[in-house]
């Protein structure tokens, strides 16, 4: 858009006065902030009308992506970035003496989802928005975000995150399109004039959801799409009805947290009713949409296209059979006919335990509608499907089976497309996790491999890359990232090769900054800076860095004098509160710092740095400045990963299994560029096949392992008798379900040529040039156009190939 400053700073200074009645100088950065944001939400509010109207008008096509999780990250920068006012903003905050880092830094970050599924929901959000395309996010409003994480005595602490305690400046109340969410009761069928049976459906306990809608802006094309996001409230009329504290209770509670554990099913109703509430929310409201424009439902699929974003929203299967037939009359072929054709599904884990399953009671009680109709398409899956293939191979996919509804399978039948997100996972998926239901709808599987935001982690999280980038190929990437392959025609331009030493530098200094000054530890940048950012789980083998950590220490202390390339290891991860394993790991990798980080012997040789509360905002902070980016999971456990595209993006060598997108990142970069290591998928599959894994038997035959492995359980390093003893066993006693002895060696070497390679200044940044330059293929772009094009069918603006 455009905007003078002179424009800019009357209308800041009078949204100043406005909201809060005092002189500039009197506010704090959180007023400055909200003001700014509000001012910012009206810049754009005609975008945002006029997009709803022309969808309207041309009787668009729409995608609804329903997550139960968006992690968008602060949305200041990025909106003013993607309005195209950053420059003009920037300069009249400055004049009027305030401190923009300061403003940036009050806005509260959005915890709305626990790792790469909630962010990947976000990039694909921003995504649709650029390329032009009709897409809307469906999701919960938590009142409180996943924890804040603080370390005490090394250990996990959880706080609660009050992210709306000062309110949020980009969302709107929109109570006048709330809906009624019933949940409980009773279902009778009652005969109609006519002679047909209708369900009547009693008693229920009503849940009012009340959408917040948060404008999603395009990149430089004027379009704005919608995220809604429930929350959970008293029925009106509500005072008319009695409702004791503990009805309130329940209905509060609905959306009062986001659930902090990624890949297990929580195995409580309350999750079950979160689930329900969004989707069944969302599907009527999708509904009452549709109809203000059409007359039949016919053509809905036509109109509109529903994403289940991992198993959590696939209710909206049954609730919109149920909307059609009991709400609007259709007959059950048609309903369904309608329903799968709407209905596409993303798995986004081969982890058994994620595949989530709800006990029949259970859901009987909570749902009795929506089981009688889960009931029946079961009924007639096992109909049409047991004469063609069999009675076990059906009772093993059923939607029913074991007393349990099994929401993956439901997904997948309900949906006329299921994809894997890259294409490792996919091929998993059909030889494994799902192969009984790929041989049964072979047509409906797809992989769409991951992708990020490229604007948000390049121009918002590293802005002196991007300035030189700029200066080399212009600014046609920013609407097509692909076109980063021009930068490898630089590879031989030693001056630019010199320049991006520069900017990781001043990355590195930020990020150094920001470590004395929260966590006291003084980092050089000169470092190699080994970063490992995601969520804490044994799958993704913190342990296997933390070892290395380990045999690095006792190397320098053996020879303290013998010369070493300075390496610091930095950490960011949070662990589920109830997972025990994963919290024993962060109390020894900190006690490790402790030790490490206190002893004269090491110096500023090695550090390490568990960075506390790691999330988008840290992110951003720390992504820019890593050198290595440690993406070491089991070879099959990690779907895709998305942090190794970000760092990656921002120049970061990959220290890499073979392992979900790191095959396809590897592939794209070349892999004389990264560095790869350890059992692959099939190896894994192997060693469960003929179940002949001995982790003891590989602690036996290498001593420098069995040294290093024993440090924790001597008392080398202080304070983790329990924890150092607990992962202990995890490797020895119960032989090492993640193969993080058998990948040891092979990791250890590759960690002794990066320090090697570190040294040789102009070859390292070649390597990074070329992961820059390769990096483009996987923004979000490209894959929401190919989501687009293969499974919504959908139009959208940009072409992108
Ligand atoms: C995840 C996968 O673990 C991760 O590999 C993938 O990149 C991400 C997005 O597809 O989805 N699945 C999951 O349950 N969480 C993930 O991050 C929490």
């Amino acid at each position: 858009m455009e905007l003078k400053e002179a424009e800019f700073v009357r209308d800041y200074i009078n949204e100043i006065r406005a909201a809060y009645a005092v002189e500039l100088k009197d506010t704090s950065p959180m007023e400055q902030y909200m003001a700014l944001g509000h001012l910012i939400k009206r810049y754009n509010s005609e975008n945002w009308t006029d997009t709803s109207k022309s969808y309207r008008k041309n009787d668009v096509k729409q995608v609804y992506y329903f997550s139960i999780e968006f992690l968008p990250g602060r949305l200041l920068q990025s909106n003013m970035l993607n309005l195209g006012i950053t420059d003009v903003v920037k300069k009249g905050i400055r004049n009027l003496g305030l401190d923009f880092d300061k403003i940036v830094r009050a806005e509260p970050d959005p915890g709305l989802g626990n790792g790469g599924l909630g962010r990947l929901a976000a990039c694909y959000m921003d995504s649709m928005a650029s390329i032009g395309m009709a897409g809307n996010g469906n999701g919960i409003r938590y009142r409180y975000g996943l924890f804040k994480q603080v370390f005490m005595d090394g250990y996990q602490v959880e706080l609660p995150d009050d992210w709306l305690r000062n309110g949020n400046a980009w969302e709107v109340r929109r109570e006048n399109r709330a809906c009624l969410v019933k949940f409980g009761g009773h279902v009778w069928m009652q005969e109609q004039p006519d002679g047909s049976l209708k369900p009547v459906y009693d008693h229920t306990d009503d849940v009012l959801a009340v959408p917040y809608d948060t404008g999603i802006i395009g990149y430089h094309n004027v379009v704005t799409n919608t995220l809604r996001l429930w929350s959970a409230e008293l029925p009106p009329n509500a005072e008319e009805k009695y409702y004791s504290q503990s009805q309130r209770d329940n209905i509060d509670d609905i959306t009062k947290v986001l659930y902090p554990d990624d890949s297990n099913e929580e195995g409580r109703s309350l999750r079950l009713r979160q689930e329900y509430f969004f989707s069944s929310a969302g599907v009527q409201s999708i509904v009452r949409h549709y109809l203000s424009g059409h007359i039949s439902l016919k053509r809905f699929a036509q109109k509109v296209a529903i994403h289940i974003n991992d198993t959590h929203p696939t209710l909206v299967i049954p609730e919109l059979m149920r909307i059609l037939m009991d709400e609007h009359d259709c007959p059950w072929d048609l309903a369904w006919q309608i329903t799968t054709s709407t209905m596409s599904y993303t798995n986004h884990t081969i982890m058994q335990e994620a595949l989530e399953k709800w006990p029949i009671p259970m859901f009987q009680g909570l749902l009795p509608r929506i089981y009688q109709i889960v009931e029946e398409i079961n009924r007639r899956y096992r109909a049409a499907k047991i004469p063609v293939f069999g009675e076990d191979i059906v009772d093993r996919t059923a939607p029913l089976g074991d007393g349990q509804v099994r929401m993956a399978y439901l997904a997948v039948i309900g949906s006329h497309s299921v994809n894997g997100v890259a294409p490792l996972h996919t091929e998993l998926l059909e030889k494994d996790v799902l192969a009984d239901l790929y041989r049964i709808y072979p047509e409906k599987f797809n992989n769409k491999t991951n992708g990020i935001a490229e604007r948000r982690w390049l121009e918002v999280a590293n802005q002196p890359l991007t300035k030189l980038i700029d200066s080399k190929i212009g600014k046609e990437w920013h609407f097509n990232p692909k076109l980063l392959q021009e930068l490898s025609a630089f590879e031989g331009d030693t001056k630019f090769l010199n320049q991006l030493v520069d900017v990781k530098k001043e990355n590195k200094q930020r990020l150094a900054d920001y470590v004395q000054s929260e966590m006291g530890i003084t980092i050089r940048t000169d470092a190699i800076f080994d970063v490992q950012i995601k969520r804490l789980h044994a799958y993704k083998r913190q342990v296997l860095h933390m070892l290395e950590i380990i045999r690095e220490y006792l190397e320098i202390k053996h020879d303290p004098k013998a010369e070493v390339t300075p390496r610091v290891h930095i950490f960011g991860a949070k662990a589920a509160p109830s997972y025990h394993y994963a919290k024993s790991v962060i109390k020894v990798i900190n006690a490790l710092a402790d030790l490490v980080n206190n002893d004269p012997d090491i110096g500023d040789k090695l550090k390490v740095v568990f960075i506390p509360n790691y999330g988008v905002s840290l992110g951003e902070l720390i992504i820019p400045a890593a050198d290595i980016s440690e993406q070491i999971s089991t070879a099959s456990k990690e779907a895709s990963g998305t942090s190794n595209m970000k760092l990656m993006t921002n120049g970061a060598l990959s220290l890499a299994t073979l392992d979900g997108a790191n095959i396809d990142i590897i592939r794209a970069a070349g892999k004389q560029n990264e560095y790869t290591f350890g059992l692959t998928a099939s190896d894994v599959y192997g060693y469960y096949h003929r179940n002949d894994y001995r982790s003891k038997a590989i602690y036996d035959s290498n001593p420098e392992l069995q040294k290093v492995v024993n440090c924790l359980i001597t008392n080398m390093i202080p304070g983790i008798s329990t924890e150092g003893r607990e992962i202990y066993d995890s490797l020895l006693q119960y032989n090492d379900e993640y193969f993080v002895l058998a990948d040891y060696a092979d990791y250890v070497k590759q960690q002794k040529q990066i320090s090697q390679d570190f040294k040789d200044v102009e070859t390292w940044q070649k390597k990074s040039l070329a992961n820059i330059a390769a990096s483009g293929t996987f923004s979000a772009d490209y894959s929401v156009a190919r989501y687009a094009e293969d499974i919504w069918q959908v139009p959208y603006k940009r072409i992108l190939k």
